[in-house]
């Protein structure tokens, strides 16, 4: 079987290749030129609208992942458009520390929706995964992408950012997308 992943970042490739390399399908990657708009209002919406456009525009099984980080005192946000927060992960991370300030309240959650659409654009499958944490005053660590190197799980002790890829590969909001989408599989992909 194959299965198309329908992203343009590099970061989530790595974690998506990671999640899914004990299963038999052989994954393809979506072509840069192929860029599919974000016009939902939820992480799910845009997770099937990723899918279902690329699976239709290649005619193959797609899967998408759609995610953000949600911080409490901004009220969910940079949330869906934490892409959107700034031009480098550099710049996002700058900006998300300058609005929370020295806020008291630093609560946040990663959020991830995975959406697996058919080769005529169907969704088979949906799941979101939700991680909780706390922002920090400024970046710890050089692993991971994005946001981790302010996101502080308290649990551990450690950003997403210092962890080892593999601990983050079983805490995070994307393992527990993938955990339950494993569950909830169409049959032909299993
Ligand atoms: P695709 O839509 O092509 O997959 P994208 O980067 O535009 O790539 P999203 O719209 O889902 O993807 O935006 C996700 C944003 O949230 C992006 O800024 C990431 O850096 C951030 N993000 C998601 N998961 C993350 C993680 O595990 N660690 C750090 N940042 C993360």
């Amino acid at each position: 079987n194959k299965l198309v992943v329908a992203t343009g970042n590099p970061g989530k490739l790595k974690e998506m290749q990671a999640h899914l390399s004990d299963r038999a399908w052989a994954l393809e990657l979506k072509p840069d030129a192929l860029e599919i708009e974000e016009t939902g209002q939820t992480f799910q919406e845009n997770a099937c609208l990723k899918a279902s456009e690329v699976a239709k525009a290649l005619n193959q099984w797609a899967i998408a992942d759609d995610s953000g980080l949600a911080v409490d005192a901004l009220e969910g946000a940079p949330g869906i458009y934490s892409a959107r927060y700034g031009q480098t992960d550099t710049e996002r991370i700058q900006r998300l520390l300058k609005e929370l300030g020295e806020h008291a309240n630093r609560q946040a959650q990663f959020v991830c929706a995975i959406a697996i659409a058919r080769p005529d654009g169907e969704i088979a499958a949906l799941v979101e995964g939700i991680c909780r944490g706390e922002i920090l005053h400024s970046p710890r660590g050089d692993r991971g992408f994005g946001y981790d190197p302010i996101f502080y799980v308290p649990q551990y002790q450690l950003t997403f950012a210092e962890m080892p890829p593999e601990l983050k590969r079983q805490i995070s909001h994307r393992a527990l997308a993938f955990q339950k989408l494993l569950n909830q599989l169409p049959t032909e992909l299993n």
